[in-house]
């Protein structure tokens, strides 16, 4: 069966931030595939994975120019989840992201938060996967606990 979420990296350099959404998407049991291509150096092979792919999400983390998100959104209309690299500047990766023009959108997630566009897709892979859902739930109660286990170790320390 064809993975539901696909990731693409816009260079090898991005893995550790793609590795943290595979992490979060395989947590969840969610199949996922990562690939890098380039919307700069390989902007055919980018248009090609993405008319190729069966996936209903894309996640596409880039840094510097920014551009892949935005160029995967221009060859479909499935949902893309773009994740900034941080860098020397970090503003540059973000804003190419979010600034994107009208009519042609992508979600953006915070710098190198690789885990959130993992969250996001699968939240939106739930709409209609109600086993998925509740794997979602159990995640943020998980949250829920940390919070108060940490509040109670301050406490007693
Ligand atoms: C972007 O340029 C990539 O997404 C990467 O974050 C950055 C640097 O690429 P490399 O020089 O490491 O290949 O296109």
């Amino acid at each position: 069966m064809a993975p539901e979420v696909l990731i693409i990296m816009g260079s090898k350099s991005d893995l550790p931030v793609g590795q943290k959404a595979m992490a979060t998407l395989k947590e969840l049991g969610v199949s996922a595939e990562i690939k890098v291509a380039s919307a700069h150096r390989t902007p055919k092979l980018v248009q090609e994975i993405v008319e190729k792919s069966d996936a209903k999400v894309f996640i596409a983390v880039a840094g510097l120019s920014a551009a892949l998100p935005g160029a995967i959104a221009a060859h479909t209309i499935r949902p893309v989840i773009g994740v900034p690299v941080s860098g020397k500047v970090n503003l540059d990766s973000v804003l190419s992201i979010v600034q994107m023009p009208p009519g042609i959108p992508v979600a953006a997630v915070g710098l190198d938060r690789g885990e959130n566009a993992a969250l996001l897709a699968a939240e939106i892979l739930a709409l209609s996967d109600a086993s998925l859902a509740l794997k979602l739930e159990a995640h943020r109660k998980e949250q829920e606990s940390k919070v108060h286990a940490d509040s109670s170790s301050i406490q007693e320390g």
